[in-house]
């Protein structure tokens, strides 16, 4: 009998129907991460204005042994995320781990990394988990004793709106349990200049990893979007404490998507992603108000990026 299962791509196209079709056109920044997507923010990570990389790379060189330091830090490494091929071996060589648990959704990111980083560490067991990460996860049972200390670098978090990142760091600390750690990366506000320049970069890597969405989007769907009716736009919303990327239309546009006719304007746009900054006190709230309890924060002399370490409180019943 055949069981009826919604694939990927049925999600993708449910998001990009639906975002359309709101208000406020907007699709969900995860379907900006196909292979092609992956590639284009390799590149990004490499640009000369974008810092967040350098910077938080700069951090983990200089403080990752700081983390080690603290107990209960030390016996199992679990990443959201495939993991960065310099942050995460920075980790590993300083915590010297009994198990390294990558878990991520793509499952052929994955098994790429996994691989990549088991060559680089013959020893170290890796116990790679394809699951989705936004909803507690069981870990290996080779992990379960373990202490365990996350791993969310890249101001990754700054993709979710505060709501759903609470959420989030909420599902981490179900999944990694009471007294684990969390070492987060976390992007700070800054001058708007320095933060737009980031995301409107003179090569034009992130127009291209923006429009991208849109070859993506005829590529996989039935549709005929056409890719140079738009432009790429960043804008710092400092009401919201984030940088947004839209997809505006250069002219009045209109095109189908599987049947569905969608009209825009000129100047209108469709928001593809956010980034969300955070002051210093920002990111404690964010993290306390998912139960977890700054320990440790190494910035960068500028104060650019900080990356945090926040242990798993106990429930408390008052006050
Ligand atoms: C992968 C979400 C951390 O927000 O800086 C970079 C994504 N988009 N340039 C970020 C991104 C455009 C990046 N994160």
């Amino acid at each position: 009998m055949d069981v009826a299962r919604s694939t990927p791509d049925d999600a993708f196209r449910a998001d990009v129907l639906a975002g359309l079709k709101a208000p406020i056109p907007a699709i969900p920044a995860r379907w900006l991460y196909d292979r092609r997507g992956s590639e284009l923010f390799e590149a990004i990570t490499r640009l000369p204005e974008y810092y967040p990389t350098r910077i938080e790379t700069g951090i983990l060189e200089r403080h990752a042994g700081d983390v080690a330091t603290i107990p209960g830090t030390g016996d199992a490494v679990i990443a959201f995320g495939s993991g960065s091929s310099t942050k995460t071996p920075l980790l590993l060589r300083a915590i010297a781990p009994s198990a390294y648990v990558p878990i991520d959704i793509s499952g052929e990111f994955l098994r790429d990394s996994a691989a990549a980083l088991q060559a680089e560490f013959p020893a170290l067991p890796i116990h790679p988990v394809e699951a989705d990460f936004m909803r507690p996860i069981r870990l290996p049972e080779a992990v379960a004793k373990m202490t365990k200390l996350g791993f969310f670098p890249g101001s990754t978090i700054g993709n979710l709106v505060p709501r759903t990142a609470t959420d989030l760091l909420r599902a981490m600390k179900d999944t990694l349990g009471e007294g684990s750690y969390l070492l987060i990366g976390m992007d700070r506000i800054k001058d708007a200049g320095v933060l737009l320049r980031a995301y409107d970069d003179a090569a034009g890597v992130t127009t291209e990893f923006n429009l991208n969405l849109l070859h993506r989007i005829n590529a996989e769907l039935d549709a005929d979007v056409p890719v140079d009716a738009f432009r790429h736009r960043a804008i710092w919303n400092d009401r919201m404490s984030r940088i947004e990327m839209h997809l505006e239309a250069v002219r009045d546009v209109s095109f189908t998507i599987d049947g569905e006719r969608f009209a825009f304007a000129r100047g209108q746009t469709i928001h593809t992603e956010n980034s969300h900054k955070f002051g210093f006190r920002d990111a404690r709230l964010l993290l306390r108000s998912a139960g977890w309890a700054v320990v440790g924060e190494w910035t960068d002399h500028d104060d650019w990026f900080a990356l945090i370490l926040a242990e798993a409180e106990a429930p408390r019943f008052a006050p």
